[in-house]
């Protein structure tokens, strides 16, 4: 049940109890937070769910709108048996992101406080910049992607490392309405062409390489592959705007293409440092990020852009309980969803200071997190849980010669902390005074929507706890039926909020039967859940076919297909297994061409293959040679006994006897340690 006003009460009476499980935080800072009791939560919750539009409308007032929304404030439809699904917020309002966040904060104020402190690979190497100066890089930007014929509703693709021109280049897009679609700097050429095929833009943006620790790696020889391959399939990019990383490789040794290729430097300065804003509607597309789903496909998902502005910032306000001198760092890559709703939109539209960082968290060693954090006197911490179990490996000694006394709140995402993890970074990093929001959210939901508020209620290690305002989070069981209280099963979403997504690009259909169809009425997350006695929510990890990589989403169909591309692997069944820093790491069985001997140079080009077809990060862990899978008669892999293989839980093997052979499942046992 999700909390209503009556139902938080009864809660915030119940935790007073004396349980151990409850982190609480402490008076001085439930005194100064935006919501400083679960009562005042369960006020504003109560409110945002009896009266969304009303709550909505009144937080989306306090920006800048240069027409006004219409009437209905939002419009909905979740139920596939009523028709299309579709969700729309503040309809018929123009607006602009990026003036949002540059422009109104300048206007009231703010335009020397620094909006990007720029860290680099290398200790020592930063720069930084003021709302004024980031203005005036992003209209250069703007005018310059005019100039060359991007307009409203043409896509971009962005394939930059975290170089301030990242954040910049997403906010060009933004302020003359084309849609920009970034794409994470690990991800490999084919992946690259995949999303140029699909989205078709009219300008690819890069670099010409980053350092990323000791390695360089040549991101304009990828984004080459990537142009030669969509040209070979009819899609020619005709720019490819290319900004030279000097530190990590100089022009005169980048391959260029005379005609296609444009130096970033030549062109950008010389453009004028204002430029006219695009006012869109509300519900105008600002980008598509493609995620992984169960099928090989990538699916691009769509954000439009009022309620995903008012929802981005709203969140990053209440979850991390913003002040206006907070200096924010997340370690996320604008790559993912992470880095576009809180590296890029939420902090900015807040008028924050963002440190943005180019480098890799353990170089040159362990300590360069707390080295940063020092550095810029960090207040509020962002990061991921495989990063704080790789950090709490190294030992506690890295963090504590560090002060770390700027840090006020502590936040997580990507998949769910364990607990030992939890009390690491809340004891040893965060020295036990400062609250983690354990966020839990995704791709397609934009913006937070199970975490705590700090200083609101005690948290519990390992629980993203309770719901932001106005989600409605239900937990169903496997016939869809919503279950009450204490339960387990499958978290679902009732009713829109103003930052879902609306499609999947090209493909309503599958937009439609992906999320809205296994359970009909509600919004189905893919996640499995439990919801404990006081009403606090457990993610258990996805349910469906879905890994999670160091907070990284990867289909197991895609690492199967880049496998089966391989001429000596005929068949691939890919599946996650618990991994020490990882989460999940991934364990691909894979059988080969009749004949064809299993050996370590086939197991490297094996892996070789993914990392060329996906990207490094995609890269099995382990490949477990299998001359034969467990299928049923009717020929499906049946995985549940592929994944105890794999988490060597043989005893849990179960009923191997609906098998085509039951004796394929010995022979894999005997040959685990291939
Ligand atoms: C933001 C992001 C989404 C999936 C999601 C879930 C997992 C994310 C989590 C979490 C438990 C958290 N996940 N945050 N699980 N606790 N705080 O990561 O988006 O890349 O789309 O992944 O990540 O399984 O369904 P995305």
């Amino acid at each position: 049940m999700a909390p209503s006003t009556k139902n938080s009460v009864i809660l915030g009476e119940a935790l007073a109890s004396e349980d151990v499980n409850l982190v609480f935080p402490t008076e001085d800072f439930s005194r100064q937070a935006h919501v400083s009791s679960i009562q005042k939560y369960g006020e504003k919750y109560g409110r945002s769910v009896e009266d969304p539009a009303g709550f909505w409308s009144d937080i989306a007032s306090g920006f800048y709108w240069k027409q006004k929304w219409g009437q209905p404030v939002y419009a909905d439809n979740l139920d596939i048996r009523k028709g299309k699904i579709n969700i729309e917020w503040f309809k018929g309002g123009k607006t602009n992101i990026c003036y949002n966040c540059l422009d109104r904060n300048i206007k009231s104020g703010n335009g020397d406080k620094i909006a990007i402190y720029w860290e680099g690979n290398e200790p020592g190497h930063d720069a930084t910049l003021t709302y004024n100066q980031l203005l005036a890089r992003v209209c250069q930007l703007a005018n310059y992607l005019k100039d060359i014929g991007v307009g409203k509703g043409d896509a971009v693709i962005i394939y930059l490392p975290m170089l301030m021109e990242l954040p910049i280049a997403m906010l060009a897009c933004a302020r003359i309405g084309a849609i920009h679609s970034v794409v994470f700097a690990g991800f490999s050429a084919e992946s690259i062409a995949q999303r140029i095929m699909d989205c078709k833009p009219k300008v690819v943006i890069t670099c010409n390489a980053v350092r990323r620790g000791p390695k360089t790696i040549f991101l304009k020889d990828i984004v080459d592959a990537a142009l030669t391959e969509s040209a070979q399939n009819g899609i020619n990019i005709d720019v490819c705007l290319t900004f030279e990383n000097e530190s990590a490789l100089k022009k005169e040794v980048t391959k260029w293409v005379e005609g296609r290729d444009i130096w970033w430097q030549d062109v950008v300065p010389k453009y004028p440092v204002t430029c006219e804003v695009e006012w869109v509607d509300a519900e105008d597309p600002l980008f598509l990020l493609y995620t992984s789903g169960s099928t090989g496909k990538p699916k691009g998902v769509l954000h439009t852009t009022g309620g995903y502005m008012v929802y981005t910032a709203t969140t990053f306000k209440y979850a991390f309980d913003y002040k206006s001198k907070d200096i924010y760092w997340c370690t996320a890559d604008c790559g993912w969803i992470t880095g576009h709703s809180y590296v890029t939109y939420g902090p900015l539209l807040n008028g924050a200071t963002n440190v943005v960082f180019e480098g890799a968290p353990n170089y040159p060693d362990a300590g360069r997190c707390w080295d940063i954090v020092d550095k810029y006197k960090v207040s509020i911490f962002y990061t991921a849980p495989t990063l704080v179990r790789s950090l709490m490996r190294e030992g506690d000694e890295y963090v504590t010669r560090y002060s770390r006394k700027s840090l006020r709140v502590l936040g997580s995402v990507g998949e769910p902390i364990n607990p030992s993890a939890w009390r690491w970074f809340f004891n040893v990093v965060g020295d036990g005074r400062c609250p983690i929001s354990d966020t839990w959210w995704q791709t397609e939901t934009g913006g937070f929507m199970i975490t705590p508020l700090p200083g609101a209620w005690p948290q519990k290690p390992g629980s993203a706890t309770l719901p932001f305002f106005g989600v409605q989070p239900v937990i169903v069981d496997e016939k869809g039926v919503e279950l009450e209280g204490e339960c387990s099963g499958y978290l679902c979403v009732k009713s829109s909020w103003p930052s879902a997504f609306r499609t999947l690009y090209g493909d309503h259909e599958r937009y439609q039967t992906t999320y809205f169809s296994a359970f009909p009425g509600y919004y189905f997350t893919g996640d499995g859940c439990n919801r404990d006695k006081d009403g606090y929510y457990w993610l258990t990890g996805r349910v469906d076919d879905v890994i999670n990589v160091s907070g990284h989403r990867i289909g197991t169909a895609e690492v199967e297909s880049a496998l089966v591309s391989h001429p000596q692997c005929v068949e691939a069944a890919v599946v996650g297994v618990e991994h020490e820093v990882k989460g999940q790491g991934i364990y691909a069985f894979v059988t080969l061409t009749e004949g064809v001997p299993y050996s370590e140079e086939l197991r490297k080009s094996l892996i070789k293959v993914v990392r060329e077809k996906i990207g490094a990060f995609a890269a099995p862990d382990k490949i477990h040679w299998a001359p034969g899978l467990p299928k049923t008669r009717s020929g499906k892999i049946m995985r549940r006994i592929l994944r105890k293989i794999a988490s060597k839980s043989l005893d849990e093997l179960g009923d191997t006897s609906t098998l085509a052979d039951p004796s394929v499942v010995d022979q894999l046992i005997a040959l685990a340690d291939c």
